[in-house]
């Protein structure tokens, strides 16, 4: 079993965690309705004060914040803390307006270090390893966030940033890289690579892999750790919260610890907005409890999952976050039935002869939605007689529908055919036509 990072707070009792928790929440509270006019605003609303929440029960008569909130306040208007007391300013871009900016005062990267450390070490990373980050360098806060805690770690970190995956090879090669940071749909480009020019992943010096900032499927953990001869662990983030450790898995890989005496956590059902009991899959709500630059209360991140308050056999007293579904926003409506991007993965990788490339293409056809999934496959098939090809295809059509209630059409790719992505891969276009 691998150490644990801080033994105070990632394994505190609950009871004292809790008070640790209502006291963080009181602070940050006063801290955002005294400096930031949009908290100020959403009390009045409300008609309540930062002195109304006596205990976390209350947390429900807070207002949420959205991504909406953080884009009128374009770029600096949610900050806490005047700009000269930030050290850092990063950005997510979304798929439409504005970015949405963040800061960071020395405190907040003081914490957000020590916060991926912990998920480091819960994944296996020691200050013997040599980490290679294959995060862009620049507004993500991925490469950054990581950066920051394996150095925090003492590990060495070689910072590569994204591209050039020959290059990426020759350096895990040549510099003996022991941990892998990135996309792990750019972990399986890597794994493609290799097979492609023929390097053997067993003669690397490669353990473990620290994934994170998109979905994937158990199955993918699968793949990655079967190609690459890894311990493929998960690690969840968002920008506006503080980006990459927010939750990671330990060695059990059996959903990932959140750092709840730094975020408080609910879930919600995205209609209605209201709290969901444990165990219920709905949106992740978060609030920060000890961020200066840029405090968020009950922040909706779009993400869906689940919470799990059982004990973890690792000794980390923390909740565990199941993967996520994917976002709220990337549900998709077909016919009336939701699809979950990932739902179509796991079928996807249990099928052998499928690999592990497709795409989701959402189309109409007058008032009908048609749902194509491109998918490649190995080359046997590809070239396989007409027949042959003919029942396979069926055959992951038919499982497609099964699992997803709503049909769904197939299109055999060639390999290589499928857009490979160095960063977070997209897997869905959606041609309908939107309002
Ligand atoms: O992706 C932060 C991050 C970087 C996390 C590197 C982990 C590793 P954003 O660009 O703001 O920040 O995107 C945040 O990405 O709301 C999720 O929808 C998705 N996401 C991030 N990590 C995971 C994960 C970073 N492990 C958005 N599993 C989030 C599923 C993830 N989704």
């Amino acid at each position: 079993m691998s150490r644990i990072w801080d033994v105070e707070h990632e394994c505190m009792p609950r009871e004292e965690l809790e008070q640790l928790q209502l006291e963080r929440l009181q602070a940050t509270l006063n801290r955002a309705y005294k400096n930031v006019t949009c908290y100020r605003n959403k009390f009045k609303e409300l008609g309540i004060l930062p002195e109304d929440i006596h205990s976390l029960a209350e947390l429900t008569k807070l207002p949420f914040t959205t991504k909406d909130d953080l884009r009128l306040n374009y770029p600096y208007g949610m900050f806490a803390v005047p700009l000269r007391e930030v050290v850092r300013i990063h950005a997510s871009s979304g798929t439409t307006g504005k970015a949405t900016v963040v800061g960071y005062t020395k405190n907040d990267i003081k914490t957000w270090s020590n916060l991926v450390a912990r998920f480091m070490t819960a994944a296996g990373v020691t200050h013997d390893d040599v980490v290679q980050i294959t995060f862009g360098y620049g507004l993500f806060t991925g490469a950054f966030g990581l950066h920051y805690g394996a150095e925090t770690i003492g590990a060495s970190v070689i910072p590569t940033s994204s591209g050039n995956t020959d290059k990426q090879i020759a350096i895990m090669q040549d510099y003996r890289s022991t941990v892998l940071v990135g996309t792990p749909s750019y972990a399986l480009t890597i794994a493609d690579r290799m097979e492609q020019v023929g390097i053997d992943p067993k003669t690397l010096a490669l353990r473990v892999g620290l994934f994170g900032g998109e979905p994937w499927s158990e199955a993918m953990r699968r793949e990655i750790e079967s190609r690459l001869f890894i311990s493929a662990t998960d690690n969840y983030g968002l920008s506006e919260i503080i980006g990459p450790g927010v939750a990671g898995d330990c060695s059990y890989k059996d959903g990932m610890h959140l750092a709840e005496d730094t975020f408080l956590a609910e879930i919600i059902d995205p209609e209605s907005c209201r709290v969901l009991p444990p165990g219920s899959v709905g949106e992740l709500v978060l609030t920060t409890l000890t961020k200066e630059a840029l405090p968020l209360i009950r922040y909706r991140t779009r993400d869906i999952t689940s919470l799990d308050y059982s004990p973890c056999p690792c000794g980390r007293t923390t909740v565990r976050m199941k993967k996520t579904m994917g976002r709220s926003d990337d549900m998709l409506i077909i016919k009336g039935v939701n699809v979950f991007p990932s739902q179509i993965e796991e079928v996807l990788f249990a099928i052998e002869g499928c690999r592990p490339h497709y795409q989701i293409v959402v189309d109409k056809k007058g008032a009908m939605d048609l749902l194509e999934v491109d998918i490649e496959v190995t080359e046997n098939i590809f070239f396989d007689e007409m027949k042959r090809q003919r029942r396979f295809l069926e055959m992951v059509e038919k499982k497609l529908t099964s699992t997803l209630g709503v049909g769904a059409t197939v299109r055999l790719v060639e390999p290589g055919r499928i857009p490979r992505h160095e960063g977070k891969a997209v897997r869905v276009v959606d041609k309908r036509q939107k309002g």
